[in-house]
């Protein structure tokens, strides 16, 4: 059986996804391409090192990062920090010769991104950015009918991601709503999970034009850089300081293929909570996924009987893609741990099986290409290329 040691950078939400999908990929997967060893934990704050060690099972901690990049034990770098500090630490691993799981946004601008692309293409490491979701059982169906030519041309689609959590004015200023830190707000941190699954299915994304609107300026400062995602509130005399991203945006995509279609993304959407859905019409029928009942995929056929046509609810299961390895049966439930698992088995096997794994740093800065034009074109209020790579 084969080992590979991982180092893992951020002690927080995420650092315990990747530890869960790193623990639990060898119990659905079986036999294993490689078992990850959870080796090293790396976090500015001590506190949370050490915790992070003992709570998701790593054998050391530091508080120096650099520790992981020249630990030469160490195979995969797995970055779970706050978005600004992903290029130095990818561009450190790809020169270190390990290969990198990244969390998602890849990076705060495109032109970061282009570097970090860069760089993981000049070492030849594998380098994945973590969009999940696209993961998700019933996405993978939709990409079957979607490639069977099931609901034929693809004509126009809809997606969304909205989420509350930040809706209250009490939730504090963490690093998701300053720009230095995160590089766009509900844009970089949800949008662009959607903008993957979409780019995914339908292909490459040529113009947009956007909208953004931040609702709250001003948040409680928070001390540290934590996230709380909301469920801390501040008290009324704690000072403020200014939001600078986005707390919504909406666009409108003209593909490549001619298919047109549009994006929103919230956080500020009281009663939405993981609300990513997507609707995709073709010349020949329909798919429709939401996230929060994920174990179903909704489909229509022109081709069905005029007196049956409409959709209809597939519940996935061990028929379909990565299904005979999870649950025996359908609709038994796919959690966000699953979507984890699930992409730690496609990133441990780009590495054992030598491939390219997806999305991939050039899928990341594709994204990142989007987004810049996102923001130009909220900015110019007209409709903006997305730069070529
Ligand atoms: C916050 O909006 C967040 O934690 C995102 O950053 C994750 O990527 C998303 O999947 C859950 O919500």
């Amino acid at each position: 059986m084969k080992y590979l040691n991982v180092g893992l950078i951020g002690a927080g939400f995420m650092a315990k996804a990747h530890s869960i999908a790193y623990a639990g990929m060898p119990m659905f997967f079986w036999p294993a391409p490689a078992i990850p060893v959870k080796k090293m934990i790396a976090d500015i704050n001590e506190d949370a090192a050490r915790e992070g060690a003992a709570k998701f099972s790593f054998e050391s901690y530091t508080t120096n990062w650099k520790d992981i990049i020249e630990n030469p034990d160490i195979d995969i770098v797995d970055i779970c920090t706050p978005n600004n500090n992903h290029k130095e630490i990818a561009i450190a691993a790809a020169k270190a010769g390990k290969h990198i799981l990244c969390e998602k946004p890849l990076a705060i601008t495109a032109e970061e991104a282009r570097e970090m692309y860069e760089a993981v293409r000049s070492s030849g490491v594998k380098a994945m950015v973590a969009y999940n979701y696209r993961r998700t059982p019933a996405v993978q169906l939709a990409k079957k009918y979607i490639e069977e030519g099931a609901i034929g041309d693809i004509l126009d689609f809809r997606g969304t991601y909205l989420q509350d959590w930040s809706a209250d004015p009490a939730s504090p200023l963490s690093w998701r709503f300053q720009k230095k830190l995160c590089g766009s707000g509900a844009l970089g941190d949800i949008g662009t999970h959607v903008v993957d699954m979409l780019r995914y299915l339908v292909g490459d994304f040529l113009q947009v034009n956007a909208r953004t609107a931040t609702y709250i300026q001003k948040r409680p400062i928070q001390s540290g850089l934590s996230d709380s995602l909301g469920n801390a509130k501040a008290d009324l005399d704690t000072p403020t300081a200014p939001v600078d991203v986005d707390d919504q945006c909406c666009f409108m995509v003209q593909c490549a293929s001619g298919a047109f279609g549009t994006i929103e993304a919230t956080r500020n959407a009281w009663g939405r909570n993981n609300y990513i859905t997507f609707e995709i019409h073709g010349s020949k029928g329909s798919i429709y996924f939401n996230y929060e009942r994920r174990d179903e995929l909704q489909v229509c056929f022109s081709g069905d009987p005029g007196d049956r046509r409409g959709y209809r609810t597939i519940y996935t299961g061990p028929p379909h893609p990565y299904g005979e390895n999870l649950w025996p049966i359908p609709a038994l439930g796919i959690g966000y741990t699953e979507t984890k698992i699930i992409e730690c088995y496609d990133f441990i096997r780009s590495i054992t099986e030598d491939t390219q794994p997806s999305p991939s740093f050039y899928d990341g800065y594709a994204i990142e290409l989007i987004s810049d034009a996102v923001l130009r074109s909220a900015a110019s209020r007209k409709w903006e290329d997305v730069q070529k790579m």
